[in-house]
């Protein structure tokens, strides 16, 4: 069982706390090590996205792992970010959230959280940098984000506390951590709070190809199991899931 002490260094801006702790990780900084910054100038989502990070509008957070499980149980580190921020925001701040594979947390079906795992090469070997951006208030979004993104601000309708939010998270991550090696465990716990696990009609576009089908559950690896219209079980591992109405 693994065992996760977090150290947390705290920044007023940086480009992308996954961009910095990735250069203390190919210094060799040690597993744990956290990074939190007030804003972010260049926030970076997936497939070179922009995560908007105005100053004090989020928690922007990122911790250093380096686990000791197959390489083809990596994808479940995602998961396990995605639970300990769903307790979190629960223990923190009273916000229940849904999941949506593989990356998003949702409150009332607009995304109060992203989470960017990439792994690295360090010379300490194989490490992987969790990214998580929790939106604390959305003052500073830009218009585009108005329909999509929520915060724990307007989903409370109190100011937010980004410090217990912090220590509450810290704590989740440590819990989850420890279960990695049990990847069921991990799959049970996230199919449990996912919407989007079972029964959901969704489009899933992966850059070339675009499908739609109803949810089929999650393979111990963490893809997506998606049933189409012709019966047939696709397995999803990259990519962006959009929930389809059925009259659509
Ligand atoms: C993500 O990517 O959701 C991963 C976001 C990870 C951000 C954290 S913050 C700390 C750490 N340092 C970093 O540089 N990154 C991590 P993806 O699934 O690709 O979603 C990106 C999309 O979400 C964008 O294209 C926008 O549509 C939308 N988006 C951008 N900023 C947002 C925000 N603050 N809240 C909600 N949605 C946002």
């Amino acid at each position: 069982m693994a065992v996760l002490k977090p150290k947390v260094l705290r920044f007023e801006s940086l480009p992308s706390t996954n961009t910095e702790l990735a250069r203390l990780a190919s210094e060799g900084a040690a597993e744990g090590v956290s990074i939190v910054a007030d804003e972010q100038t260049a926030g970076r989502g997936r497939l070179q996205r922009a995560w908007s990070s105005p100053k004090g509008a989020g928690l922007y957070f990122s911790i250093l792992l380096r686990p000791a499980i197959p390489q083809n149980h990596w994808p479940l580190i995602t998961f396990m970010a995605a639970l300990a921020v769903g307790d979190a925001l629960r223990e923190a701040s009273g916000v229940q959230t849904d999941i949506k594979w593989p990356n998003d947390l949702l409150s009332g079906e607009r995304k109060i959280c992203g989470i960017l795992a990439e792994a690295i090469e360090t010379p300490a070997g194989r490490a992987v940098i969790v990214g998580i951006g929790i939106n604390l208030t959305q003052n500073a979004f830009p218009p585009e984000l108005a329909n999509v993104a929520t915060s724990v601000a307007t989903s409370t309708g109190r100011p937010p506390d980004r410090e217990r939010i912090l220590a509450a998270l810290l704590d989740a991550l440590s819990r989850w951590y420890s279960l990695l090696d049990e990847p069921g465990r991990i799959v049970d716990a996230w199919s449990n709070r996912s919407s989007y696990a079972i029964g959901k009609l969704v489009q899933v576009s992966n850059g070339d190809d675009l499908w739609q089908g109803t949810t089929a559950g999650v393979e111990p690896d963490g893809a997506l199991r998606l049933r189409t219209a012709s019966g047939e079980i696709k397995l999803v591992r990259a990519g962006d899931v959009y929930s389809v109405r059925p009259s659509d």
